[in-house]
């Protein structure tokens, strides 16, 4: 049996990943970089602030002045957080707050393993931050996703091997990051996106335990 479950935020747990792109391709286009679509936000997803913008402007072929970077990244931040203000328990999406009460009960870990700085706002936000017995620091790993150091140290702050873990992820570059620490994913979206090799549900209704049981005796016992 797993012994804790390992959390991506945006895109998993609410809908701040359509916040996120609606605030990059804001920023992209106000530099004059048009191409920041759906198709091309598969590739951002899951990917921080610094990394993000380097791949926008690859796609715009700019090149910017380290300050002109920062300032674009706050530019980002500044009209994500913005859009963030409002979020409250009604934005949790359907099933998560049952599955986090479920794996509670169970005594399974809990733990965020987000490269969001703005995770623990949007926990406090959400009226979640008690269920989680960690919450991995992005600031602190040295390499983001798709490296699995995230998911590795989110598994360390539980004190359980990530061998031990399910990772849940909306990203491609997340469940690489997933796959790579060890643990096993369950990807939520279209398997067109995530891979057809992993377990993948349309929506987030079902992730529940027992689901995640049939999962882990299907692929690990
Ligand atoms: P911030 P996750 C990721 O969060 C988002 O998917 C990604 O779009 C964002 O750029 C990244 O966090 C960094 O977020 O700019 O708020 O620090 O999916 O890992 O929960
Ligand atoms: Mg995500």
């Amino acid at each position: 049996m797993f012994k804790a479950v390992l959390f991506d935020l945006d895109g998993v747990i609410t809908d701040t990943a359509e916040y996120h792109f609606r605030a990059w391709k804001a920023l992209a286009e106000s530099i004059g970089i048009e191409g920041v679509n759906r198709e091309f936000n598969e590739q951002l997803k899951g990917v921080a602030r610094d990394d993000s913008l380097r791949k926008i402007l690859a796609l715009g072929n700019k090149t910017v002045s380290d300050d002109e970077f920062k300032r674009l990244m706050d530019q980002k931040n500044d009209n994500y957080v913005e859009m963030i203000q409002d979020v409250s328990p009604k934005d949790i999406y359907p099933g998560i707050l049952q599955l986090l009460k479920d794996l509670h009960a169970n005594g399974i870990k809990i733990a965020l393993a987000s490269a969001s700085k703005n995770g623990p706002t949007l926990l406090a936000k959400m009226e979640l931050t008690n269920y989680f017995d960690a919450i991995a620091d992005p600031a602190k790993v040295a390499a983001s996703k798709p490296a699995p150091d995230i998911f590795i140290a989110a598994a360390e702050g539980v004190g359980v091997d990530p061998k031990d873990a399910i990772g849940l992820e909306d990203s491609i570059a997340g469940i690489q990051a997933i796959k790579a620490s060890g643990a096993l994913p369950i990807g939520v979206g279209r398997p067109e996106d995530l891979g057809t090799d992993i377990t993948v549900v349309p929506d987030t209704t079902h992730y529940t335990f027992d689901f995640f049981k049939e999962t882990w005796e299907e692929k690990r016992a």
